[in-house]
């Protein structure tokens, strides 16, 4: 399997990272080909509980080369103290390579990203403030300022200057707000500099080359296929590409070399920010779901909203990547129920849609359409196999595969390492 994507099939939070670190062992590469530390990627390893943000699952495998891919933006400050807190507990990040196209993200964009927020008020994107939008806008509007500048002190101030001019005329007359030095910023981005450069290289020539080689390449997705730009809940969602094409564009490997997809699906919903979700449950079964499944987010804290599946987006995600198989998540959590429903299509103004509408106006209106399963109440965190769970839970999982339209390789009854269930 040389190059494998790994995405988030919802909004995010499927369990991405324990289902990249399950895969460790086969891998020899894994990249981080979109977003930047507003993912939040939780791995259990024995009585250890690692949160990444930034840095490639990958890092926790020792035979593993974590890579950050040219799709991704970098906070410098946060990448260096992610990897002084895995190396306090004994985890090296000597291997990291990090892209020299990858794009960096400057205080200006930590600044506008919370402030943009604060005055769109109602209408707020919900965004985890950590400048991700404002970074992939500079890298679109070709104002950003790259991992490479780093290495050319003349070229990375000329930047400073040139993208300060603009943001600073923007945080004061338009927001109000104190200006940035460009010496300053400068001299903290030399300092990043100097740390980073024995990582930084040219890692699509280096991950095309281990292809050829017979190496294993695992494409990690941050977020998920609706927070995609294009094919998300435009405008809630984030600013880079999650689905599987985002992988090949954002690690510069080409889709010719993909040999597989897996979507990671959870076996309800959540989102956390704004933006439609029709399966929300806004009453105790959502307070449930939440606590029952530790649905708070990784890197904000906030409380994830949560619902029912809906196998209308899991079709979608199918339809976008081109998934081969799904991991499905947290099924444990679901234990104890009497009954599961599971939305098989919308209702938008009286009319039926299996698909999702064309229009976000009617995704904002659609009611979901459900069918109940019913539930089980045995503690499944225990099962080996498929074979071990209750019936009434193998059914809820082959009517989840079946309405997916695609098969289901592997399902969580935890989130330790062991605590999965193979199927294929
Ligand atoms: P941004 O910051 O510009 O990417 O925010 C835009 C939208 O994307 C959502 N988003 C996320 N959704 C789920 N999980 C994410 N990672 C963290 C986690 C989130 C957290 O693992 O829990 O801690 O809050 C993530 N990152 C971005 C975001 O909520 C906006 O809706
Ligand atoms: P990611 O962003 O997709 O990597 O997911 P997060 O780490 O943000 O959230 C997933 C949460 O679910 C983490 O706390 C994981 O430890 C946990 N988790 C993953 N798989 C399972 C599972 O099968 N069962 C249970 N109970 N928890 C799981
Ligand atoms: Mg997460």
């Amino acid at each position: 399997m040389p190059a494998v994507v790994l995405f988030g099939a919802q909004w995010g939070d499927e369990g991405k990272g324990k289902a990249t670190d399950l895969l460790g062992d086969q891998v020899d590469y894994v990249v981080r080909y979109q977003g930047g530390n507003n993912a939040g990627h939780t791995v259990v390893i024995g009585d250890q509980k690692y949160a990444l943000h930034l840095l490639p699952t990958g890092v926790l495998s020792p035979n593993v080369i974590p890579v950050i891919g040219n799709g991704v933006v970098i906070d410098p400050g946060v990448l260096l103290s992610e990897i002084e807190g895995l190396e306090a507990r004994g985890v090296s990040s000597e291997r990291l390579l990090i892209s020299a196209n990858a794009h960096l993200i400057m205080p200006h964009h930590k600044a506008i990203d919370k402030v943009s927020e604060r005055y769109l008020g109602k209408a707020r994107i919900g965004t985890t403030g950590r400048g991700i939008g404002p970074a992939y806008g500079d890298k679109i509007y070709r104002m950003g300022i790259r991992v490479q500048d780093l290495l050319d002190p003349g070229i990375l101030q000329k930047k400073i200057e040139v993208a300060l001019n603009e943001k600073n005329q923007i945080l004061t007359k338009i927001y109000n707000r104190r200006g940035l030095d460009p010496a300053q910023v400068l001299e903290e981005y030399l300092g990043y500099a100097e740390r980073l450069r024995p990582h930084i290289a040219d890692t699509s020539l280096i991950l095309n080359r281990a292809l050829d080689e017979g190496k294993v390449v695992l494409l990690e997705g941050g977020q998920g296929n609706l927070l995609d730009i294009d094919h998300g809940t435009y405008p809630f969602v984030t600013s880079s590409s999650p689905t599987s094409g985002g992988a090949c564009t954002g690690a510069g490997i080409p889709p010719t070399r993909l040999t597989r997809v897996i979507g990671i699906l959870k076996a309800y919903t959540t989102r956390v920010g704004s933006g439609p979700f029709p399966t929300e449950l806004d009453d105790e079964m959502g307070e449930w779901l939440r606590t029952t499944g530790g649905e708070y987010g990784v890197t904000t804290g906030r409380n994830r909203r949560c619902g029912w599946f809906d196998a209308v987006i899991a079709r979608y995600a199918t339809r976008i990547n081109g998934v081969t198989d799904f991991f499905l998540t947290k099924l444990d959590v679901l234990s104890g129920l009497e009954r599961i429903p599971v939305c098989v299509a919308y209702e938008v103004d009286g009319v039926r849609h299996d698909e999702i509408p064309m229009t976000q106006t009617d995704f904002h209106h659609a009611t979901p359409v459900y069918e109940e399963f019913p539930g089980w109440q045995e503690d499944i965190s225990g099962a080996k196999s498929f074979e071990d769970l209750p019936a009434n839970a193998r059914a809820y999982v082959k009517a989840l595969e079946e309405m997916s339209g695609a098969p289901i390789s592997a399902i969580g009854v935890g989130p330790g390492r062991t605590e999965t269930l193979q199927l294929r």
